[in-house]
C-alpha cells in the first residue's frame, strides 16, 4: 500500500492545502494529513481545532486520515509506514526551505521520499497567514478557505483568540 503524508501547521487549512491533499490522493492509496503539534509555536487555532477543521474538509474521503504528530516528521513517517512526503511549492521563495527540509528528512529516514506538486495557479499567493490577516480586518476569505469551514473560521477570529 502506497501511503502519502501531507504535513503542515494548517493554521488554518486553506484551499491551497486541500488542493495538494486531493492531488496526493490521486497517486497514493492512502493520504495521512499530519498536523504538527508544537507547543512553542504560537498558532491562532489549537491543534484540536485545526484537526477538527481538516476533518470537516475531508469528511467522506475514506482514504484520508487526519492526525496530530509530535517530534520529527521522518520518525513519524517511519512509524506509519509512509512512502512519501507530499508538499506543495508555491514560488521560488518556498524552494530553499523545502529543499533543506527534504534533504534533512532523507538523511533522517533514507527510505522516505519527498515529492513536490506545483501549486495550482489560483492558489499561488495563498497561505494561512494571508487568510488570518484578511479575516482579522474583516475582509472576505470565502475564496481562500473551504466553504464548509468558513463559518467556523470567522466565528473563531471575530470572537477573539486570534
Ligand atoms: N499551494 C500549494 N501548497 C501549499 C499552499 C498553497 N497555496 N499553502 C501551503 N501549501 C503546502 C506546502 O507544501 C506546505 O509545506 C504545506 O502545505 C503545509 O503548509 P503550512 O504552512 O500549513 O505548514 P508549515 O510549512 O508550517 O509546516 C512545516 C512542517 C510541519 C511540515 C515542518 O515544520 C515539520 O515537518 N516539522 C516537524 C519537525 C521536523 O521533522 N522538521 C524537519 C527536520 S529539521
Amino acid at each position: 500500500m502506497k501511503i502519502a503524508i501531507c504535513p503542515g501547521s494548517f493554521d488554518p487549512v486553506t484551499l491551497g492545502h486541500l488542493d495538494i491533499i486531493n492531488r496526493a490522493r490521486k497517486v497514493f492509496d492512502k493520504t495521512i494529513v499530519a498536523v504538527l503539534v508544537n507547543p512553542e509555536k504560537h498558532t491562532m487555532f489549537t491543534v484540536d481545532e485545526r484537526i477538527e477543521l481538516l476533518k470537516k474538509c475531508t469528511a467522506g474521503m475514506d482514504d484520508v486520515e487526519v492526525v496530530g504528530f509530535e517530534g520529527l516528521l521522518a520518525d513519524y513517517a517511519r512509524e506509519r509506514g509512509v512512502t512519501a512526503i507530499v508538499k506543495g511549492l508555491r514560488a521560488l521563495s518556498d524552494f530553499e526551505y523545502e529543499f533543506q527540509q527534504a534533504l534533512t528528512n532523507k538523511k533522517l529516514n533514507p527510505n522516505l521520499e519527498t515529492m513536490f506538486l506545483t501549486t495550482s495557479s489560483e492558489n499561488m499567493f495563498l497561505s494561512s497567514s494571508i487568510v488570518k490577516q484578511i479575516a482579522r480586518f474583516g475582509g472576505d476569505i470565502s475564496n481562500f478557505v473551504p466553504e464548509c469551514i468558513l463559518k467556523d473560521i470567522k466565528k473563531r477570529i471575530y470572537t477573539g483568540g486570534g
